[in-house]
């Protein structure tokens, strides 16, 4: 099953398959039910042809986990001062899990990322995103792109919060997938850079290769947090585009996961 949010003269809808459901339910009161219970308002009325945005809530928390593929571990450590700090998350029993976005601030399909004007190098994460419900349950997934300054992380890590979180630097979508975990576990993850309508980079890597279990990046996510209307956590990158690659305005990045294409252009910020 899929779930959209589409936005219409008329307001915000969300879809299942396609077809409007019940006016009121949201994704916020879907995820402050149990799996079992939200099957039952799943049902979808008529078809919805208003334009797809980003398919979660203006108050939803995005989290986001980092270093759990090898791959960001070793550029990472590339880029800084202190690489050492990188070696050691990679390891440790806990993961680094930090805060990405509130709802309204996260890009949809065919929306603008930004790349920071005090920034000289940045990249895009393409990223299994997992939806979680108010117990903690994965109850499906979304294509994510944590679109980072690698100048700023690179010039110290304290510096994580400006190099991942400001306008333009999270986007979702284009759907929800309603899945079991198990069939997350081995899915493809794919990224495409174009510049001038031609391929600039490309990377593939699988949701197997990863350090860590979804479960456990749950787990450490709600261990003293609630989320009354469920969450998304970005489970972290396994493709980082190499030095000297950056960014630039006009770039069209397109990220997949599993069955979604997430398609976004990239703009230099204000
Ligand atoms: O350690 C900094 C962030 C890591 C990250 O975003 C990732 O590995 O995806
Ligand atoms: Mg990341």
């Amino acid at each position: 099953m899929r779930l959209t949010r589409h936005v219409s003269d008329e307001g915000v809808v969300w879809a299942v398959d396609g077809r409007a459901l019940h006016a009121g339910v949201t994704l916020s009161e879907l995820l402050s039910l149990s799996s079992s219970e939200m099957g039952g308002l799943l049902q979808g009325l008529g078809m919805v042809e208003a334009p797809l945005t980003a398919p979660c809530e203006p108050d939803q928390e995005v989290w986001a986990s980092g270093v759990t593929y090898l791959r960001s571990r070793v550029e990472r450590e590339a880029e800084s001062t202190v690489a050492d700090v990188y070696a050691r998350v990679y390891d440790a029993e806990r993961p680094e899990i930090f805060f990405k976005a509130l709802g309204w601030r996260v890009v949809g399909p065919e929306g603008a990322i930004r790349i920071r004007r005090d920034s000289e190098w940045d990249v895009p994460e393409p990223e299994l995103t997992l939806v979680v419900n108010r117990f903690g349950e994965i109850v499906g997934y979304t294509a994510g792109n944590d679109v980072s300054s690698r100048s700023i992380e690179g010039e110290n890590p304290l510096y994580l919060p400006q190099a991942k979180s400001y306008d333009g630097s999270c986007a979702l979508g284009p759907a929800i997938i309603l899945a079991e975990p198990d069939t997350l576990r081995d899915l493809p993850i794919r990224l495409e850079v174009l510049r001038a309508g031609e391929p600039v980079y490309q990377g593939e890597t699988s949701t197997a290769t990863m350090r860590r279990s979804l479960e456990e990046l749950v787990g450490y996510l709600y261990r003293e947090t609630t989320f009354p209307h469920g969450a998304f956590l970005m489970t972290g990158t396994g493709i980082v585009p190499p030095h000297p690659f950056t960014l630039q305005p006009g770039d069209t990045v397109r990220v997949d996961v599993g069955e979604l294409t997430l398609v976004n252009v990239v703009e230099r910020g204000r």
